[in-house]
This record gives structure tokens, C-alpha cells and sequence, in this order.
């Protein structure tokens, strides 16, 4: 999925200049690839976002640009915290020529007219003429040209099945899963969180026309390609203010701008039976939770305690009864877990209706209360854990365990949620339901997966198909059977439910 940062600012940036993407993700390129595109395409300006795991990367890529003399600009969650860092002003390197802080909506137009004079200024922060910061109100939201924008890079659909798999149904040439906002700011100050301090703890709003129409256009293009679109809703908290979220959700339905969705809501705000009506008849198909912890003390630990353990799997059969499902975050190395935490949590997973647990481990980003407590606690041991980012490492001591147990507690999550058997049991967990259904589990299943296990490379697949081989080739029976069977006619039709 791309990020909607770049598409954002690429609306915002003032009529008379040209505006090239490159996601690092869908595109990688080294340094001196970029260095090359950069003057090949006699680019004036480059602008970088990162999060904090991508920063020295990011980093590199920068330098590599401003070595052949082309100015960058760096903006996003990290140098927000590390501007010093980014301007080489803590005693390293400079990177960055400026550097935007904070939300950029109002800044940027600003940015690219200092940097088209030569003028660029070392700072660009929100803020209004006395100093008071600002925060950019939703309600003017800029249109974001999606029926026009190159998306070549974000299609999901493998080139060389696309011309075939087009022909299919409504069209699968394409599949792309686009962000779209709704809402920033959460008031909720979870302590490792980046978000309450970044984007601020009043919540602000697009108008539900401006979210619709954005609907609205997406649809049509992916009509227009014979692809398919699904929307990741970005807010934090996409419920957050229940009456509002509903209230957008019934004009979706009201348009007809309903797409397939996932979107980001806590578990409290799932105890509402109508908004999970509203939810499915949306189009909403996955709910982000941050469980984090089946352990109270934890949560209270984080600022958390608003999640209640024990209504989990209420909430969870409220969301499939709906046929919608849950992607279930888990922290491990917070400070109350001990040995056995992994297994503890697989326990209550396995109860649950099938969804996609994701294990990580907790890590202290900059500028956030946690990090704050763990140096002043003396408990950093790589207090600046992404100037070598290795994933799944802790970078402080946990209370009750050490470092080493609690990678191996992340690495216990991944294997057992996510082994052959457990794919298998998740699937056949939904026997009673369309084979549509379980079909999507297992290939979000799969493909989760690759958040842990390196996917990258196709012995990786392979071996990967390989092993989760009887789910797949079980599953493949049951449609051809279901196929047939709707070709000779209801009578001689199998059992099984084919497609949603
Ligand atoms: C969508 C999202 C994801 C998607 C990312 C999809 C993708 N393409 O990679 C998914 C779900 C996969 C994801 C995963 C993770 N995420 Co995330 N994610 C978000 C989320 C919810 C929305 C991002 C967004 O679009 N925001 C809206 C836009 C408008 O805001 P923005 O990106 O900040 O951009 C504004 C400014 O920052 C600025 N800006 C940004 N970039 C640039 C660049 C330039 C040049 C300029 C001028 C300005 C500028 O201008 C923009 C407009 O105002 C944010 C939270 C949030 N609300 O931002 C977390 C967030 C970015 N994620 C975060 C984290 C920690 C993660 C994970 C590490 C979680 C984990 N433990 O696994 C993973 C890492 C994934 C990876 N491998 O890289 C943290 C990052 C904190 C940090 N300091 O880095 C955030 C802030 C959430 C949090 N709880 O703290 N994430
Ligand atoms: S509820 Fe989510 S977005 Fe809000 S502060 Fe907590 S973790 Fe961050």
C-alpha cells in the first residue's frame, strides 16, 4: 500500500511545477540509482517521508541526492522528533537541506516556492505568525486526482496475469489497496504511541461529501481498468467519534460508494451493535484492533487500559457474525510479560474467530512518553535503535524477562499463528461459511505471514505453497466441484457454498 503523504502534498503543490512518486517500497532503488533518476530527470526538488525504521535508509538516499546538488527536503514522524538530527545539527551529518515539521498541508505550497527562488529555509514548522502552532483543519480537503494519478506502481496483480485475470468476473487486472483519511488526531495518549503527540488530541474531520466523492472516484477508475480497489481508512481511530463515523457510513451506503475497506478502531468502540452493521454494510471486511496485551496490567502500564481483555472475543464474534474480521496487534517485552506470553496469548487467539494476529515487540519510538520513561529509568540499551534498524529487536530491557526471551516469544507468535497447521485450522474454522471467505483468510494468511518471514523471492513462495499444499489444494477442489456443479445444474451441485 502506498503511502497517501505523497499523494497528498503532490495535490498541494502549486499550479506550474511537476510532481514524480517513486514509493521505495514498490520501486527500491540504491543510492546511486537515485542519484542518476534524480538527474536524468532534471529534478529540482526531492522531498522524503520516513517513519523511524525507514530513516536510515532514508537517510542514504538523501545524501546520494544532495551529492549530485539537488536540494531535499525531509518530512514525516521522525525528523519531526529529530529535526537536529536531519539538519546535522546534533553533531553528525547533515542530510536534509529543510525539513517539514509536523503536518505539512500548509507548509509544502510554501516549501516548493522558497525552493523554486533558491531560498530555501533550514526549518518549516505549522505555525501562525505569533508562534501558536496550527493544525490544519480537514474541512477545505484538497482532491486528490485518483482517476488520473500513474498508479502503474501499486498494482498488486502480477504483469504477467493481468491481461488474463481482467477477464474475470468484474475485472482482477488490477488490485490496488489506496489510503484514504477521514479523520486525524487521537485523544487517547497510548504511551508508545506517536500519534497523540504528532497530530495533536483534538480530533478534526472531512466533510462526509468530500470522503464519498473521494469513494466515488476510486470506484469508477477501478471500473474503468476492470481492476479492483480496496481502501485502507488511515485514521487512528476511525470510530472515535461514533456519531460522526456512523453518520458517514449510512452516506456511503446512501451513494452507493461502497467499496471493500479496512480501517483502524479500538475494541471499545466495537461494543456498538449498529456501527458494526454499519461497518459490513459498507463494505468494511477488516477491522485493525490494537490488542497489544491480554494482560490488564500491561495495558494500564501503557496508558492503555481502555482495553478490556475480557470482552475481546465478544467483540471479535460481533465483527464475524458480520462476516467481518479482525487483524489482532500484539505487543510482547512490555514490562508485566514474563516467559510464556506468546503461548498465553495463542491460547485466547485460538478461541477466537480466525483472524490475523501480528505480533511485534515494544519499542520506544522518539518523542514518545515511553521513550521518555526508559531513558530517564537508564533502561535504553540502542537509544538510537534506528540508526541500525534491525527488525523484531528490542532496543531496551524488559522488566520480567530479557531481550532474548522476548524475541523468542515474537518468533514463538509468528511460528504457531502462521505454520501450515495453524493456516489450516483457521480455514476449516469457517466450513460453514462461502468459499470466498475462505479463500480470503488463506491468502491473508499467506501474505501476512511476510511480515515476519522474509517472503521476498519466489523459492520463498514456492515453498510456501508447498507447505500449506493440502489447505490449498482442498480449497481448489471445492471450487471446481462448486463450478461444476452450478454448470450441470442445482441438483447434482456438491455441498459446498462457492464464492461470496
Ligand atoms: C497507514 C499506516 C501504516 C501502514 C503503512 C502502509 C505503507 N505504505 O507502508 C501499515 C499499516 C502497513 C503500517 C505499518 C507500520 N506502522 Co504505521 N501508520 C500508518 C498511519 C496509521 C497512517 C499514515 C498516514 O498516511 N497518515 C496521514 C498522513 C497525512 O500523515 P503523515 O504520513 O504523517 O504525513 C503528513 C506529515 O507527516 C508530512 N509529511 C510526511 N512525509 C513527508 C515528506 C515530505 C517531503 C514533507 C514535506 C512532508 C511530509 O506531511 C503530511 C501531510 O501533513 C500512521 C499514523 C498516522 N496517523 O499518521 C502510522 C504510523 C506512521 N505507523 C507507525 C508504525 C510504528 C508502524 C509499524 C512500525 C508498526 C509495527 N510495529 O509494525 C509498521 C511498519 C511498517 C513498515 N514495514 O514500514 C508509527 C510511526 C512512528 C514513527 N516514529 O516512525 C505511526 C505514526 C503510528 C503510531 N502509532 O505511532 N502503518
Ligand atoms: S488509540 Fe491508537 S492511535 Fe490512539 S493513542 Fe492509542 S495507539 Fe495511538
Amino acid at each position: 500500500m502506498p503511502h497517501l503523504w505523497m499523494f497528498l502534498l503532490q495535490s498541494l503543490t502549486p499550479a506550474g511545477h511537476e510532481v514524480v512518486l517513486i514509493d521505495g517500497n514498490a520501486q527500491p532503488m540504491d543510492e546511486a540509482g537515485i542519484a542518476r533518476y534524480v538527474l536524468e530527470q532534471k529534478i529540482d526538488l526531492v522531498g522524503i517521508g520516513a517513519m523511524t525504521r525507514m530513516i536510515a535508509k532514508a537517510y542514504r538516499m538523501a545524501d546520494a541526492v544532495r551529492a549530485v546538488g539537488v536540494p531535499v527536503v525531509m518530512g514525516g514522524p521522525h525528523v519531526t522528533e529529530m529535526a537536529d538530527e536531519a539538519l546535522g545539527r546534533d553533531g553528525g551529518a547533515r542530510h536534509a537541506d529543510a525539513v517539514a515539521l509536523g503536518e505539512a498541508d500548509e507548509t509544502w505550497p510554501k516549501i516548493v516556492a522558497d525552493a523554486a527562488r533558491g531560498e530555501l529555509k533550514d526549518i518549516y514548522a505549522p505555525v501562525d505568525a505569533s508562534g501558536k502552532e496550527l493544525k490544519p483543519s480537514l474541512k477545505q480537503y484538497p482532491v486528490i486526482p485518483w482517476d488520473t494519478i500513474d498508479l502503474k506502481q501499486f498494482n498488486l496483480v502480477p504483469k504477467s496475469a493481468k491481461r488474463w485475470l481482467q477477464k474475470i468476473g468484474e475485472g482482477w487486472g488490477t488490485f490496488r489497496i489506496v489510503p484514504v483519511e477521514s479523520g486525524r488526531g487521537c485523544p487517547y495518549g497510548c504511551e508508545f504511541c506517536t500519534v497523540t503527540g504528532f497530530f495533536g488530541d483534538s480530533i478534526r474531520f472531512r466533510t462526509n461529501e468530500s470522503v464519498v466523492n473521494e469513494l466515488l472516484l476510486l470506484k469508477a477508475r477501478a471500473r474503468k481498468e476492470r481492476g479492483q480497489i480496496a481502501v485502507f481508512f488511515i485514521d487512528d481511530n476511525f470510530a472515535i467519534n461514533l456519531k460522526r463515523t456512523k453518520s458517514l457510513l449510512r452516506d456511503i451506503i446512501a451513494a452507493g460508494a461502497q467499496v471493500n475497506w479496512v480501517a483502524q478502531i479500538s475494541a471499545n468502540l466495537l461494543r456498538d451493535q449498529e456501527l458494526v452493521d454499519l461497518i459490513s454494510a459498507s463494505g468494511g471486511k477488516w477491522v485493525f484492533i490494537g490488542m497489544e496485551s491480554i494482560d490488564p496490567a500491561n495495558l494500564k502500564d501503557v496508558n492503555k487500559g481502555f482495553n478490556k481483555p475480557e470482552e475481546y472475543a465478544a467483540v471479535l464474534q460481533r465483527l464475524a457474525q458480520r462476516n467481518v474480521y479482525a487483524i489482532t496487534s500484539f505487543i510482547f517485552g512490555m514490562d508485566n510479560d514474563t516467559v510464556g506470553a506468546a503461548e498465553r496469548t495463542l491460547a485466547q487467539v485460538r478461541t477466537w474467530p480466525p483472524g490475523l494476529p501480528i505480533f511485534g515487540l515494544l519499542t520506544p519510538l522518539p518523542g514518545t512518553p515511553l521513550y521518555k520513561r526508559l531513558d530517564v529509568a537508564g533502561r535504553l540499551t540502542r537509544p538510537k535503535h534506528w540508526q541500525e534498524f534491525i527488525p523484531f529487536a528490542m532496543a531496551h530491557t524488559p522488566l520480567k524477562m530479557t531481550i532474548e526471551e522476548a524475541h523468542a516469544e515474537v518468533n514463538y507468535g509468528w511460528s504457531h499463528a502462521y505454520g501450515a497447521e495453524a493456516i489450516a485450522q483457521a480455514v476449516d474454522s469457517l466450513d460453514d461459511q462461502a468459499l470466498g471467505y475462505r479463500v480470503n483468510i488463506l491468502i491473508a494468511r499467506l501474505c501476512f505471514r511476510g511480515i515476519y518471514f522474509p517472503m521476498l523471492g519466489r523459492f520463498a513462495w514456492w515453498k510456501v505453497i508447498s507447505e500449506n499444499r493440502q489447505t490449498i489444494f482442498k480449497l481448489a477442489r471445492q471450487g471446481v466441484e462448486a463450478w461444476w456443479g452450478s454448470r450441470i445444474g442445482p441438483d447434482a451441485a456438491p455441498e459446498t457454498s462457492a464464492g461470496d
